[in-house]
């Protein structure tokens, strides 16, 4: 009985939560929008750029396209950088239609807000229930199409450059790349979001602010595993005002648009037939690029 119901529990994996990236091309990264239109379609603008000089790019969302703060200039914290108005359901609808037209070259890792949709905690952070909120703006039949989006979310990226990608800090304890395919997002709606960076692993790929480097090094050796060794993890969550931080020699957090002024909003453009190191082999105005140079 028990071997059976496990089975069934691992016949259940139709969704792959680990995305492999084309091994030639250019990436593009991109963090947390949190509903901001104007950046989203400026990123927009640099891969349909890259498109036409013939790059071959692949452009992806490390999450968070959602939830976002409605607030007048005058009452808006300045530490949260350049004033928006949060346009999530446009947003919504315009990844959509980019994601279709361009299949396979475009894509977006699940961030806890859009977790907070199907199966995650309801989050607080601009609204009491933001996530209640949200579905009740752009009304149900919509919210129904973004729960299914969501759903269909990765949650990791890996590529054969060395680099890999995650919404939140890479705090997490895998045995191997297998384990990733096997999260299951449901069931998490009463947990703590307080608690939810320190449970593994889907809570800590989704909530975790930091990351010791020994950590990181020992996620990036099991995520590999028979695969190409990996060596960089990128990832946003948190908000970086200078627009991107090393720690270490693994990891970057990006920061492209939430919470930033302007000059310092920066994304990441990476060849993917290359092969990067180290996070220090990420240099500004080659790999680290100005969103609004
Ligand atoms: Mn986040």
């Amino acid at each position: 009985m028990l071997l059976s119901s496990f089975r069934r529990k691992r016949k259940s994996v139709e969704t792959p939560r680990l995305l492999r990236l084309p091994a030639r091309g250019r990436l593009l990264i991109c963090t947390d929008l949190h509903g901001n239109l104007g950046d989203f379609r400026r990123v927009r603008e640099l891969f349909l750029a890259s498109l036409a000089a013939g790059e071959d790019p692949y452009l992806l969302f490390t999450g968070d396209l959602i939830h976002g703060p409605e607030c007048e200039p005058e009452d808006w914290p300045t530490f949260l950088g350049e004033h928006y108005v949060d346009e999530s359901g446009t947003l919504c609808e315009e990844y959509l239609a980019l994601a279709e037209r361009f299949a396979g070259q475009v894509g977006c890792l699940l961030g806890n807000h859009e977790h907070s949709h199907v199966g995650g905690p309801h989050t607080p952070k601009f609204w009491p229930d933001e996530t209640a909120h949200f579905e009740e703006v752009v009304g149900e039949a919509r919210a129904a199409r973004y729960r299914a989006l969501f759903a269909a979310m990765p949650l990791v990226a890996v590529s054969a450059c060395g680099v890999a990608v995650t919404h939140a800090a890479p705090n997490a304890r895998i045995a191997g790349p297998e384990e990733i395919d096997r999260i299951s997002l449901e069931g998490f709606e009463q947990a703590d979001i307080w608690e939810m960076a320190e449970s593994q692993v889907l809570g800590a790929l989704l909530w975790a602010r930091e990351c010791r480097p020994e950590v990181a090094r020992a996620f990036l050796d099991a995520l590999a595993g028979e695969g190409p060794r990996l060596d960089v993890v990128i990832y946003g969550h948190e908000i970086v005002s200078e627009g991107f931080e090393r720690v270490g020699e693994e990891q970057l957090v990006l920061s492209t648009s939430f919470g930033v002024a302007r000059p310092n909003k920066y994304y990441l453009s990476l060849d993917l037939a290359g092969r990067y190191p180290s996070v220090q082999e990420l240099r500004v105005g080659v790999e680290l690029l100005r969103l609004y140079p």
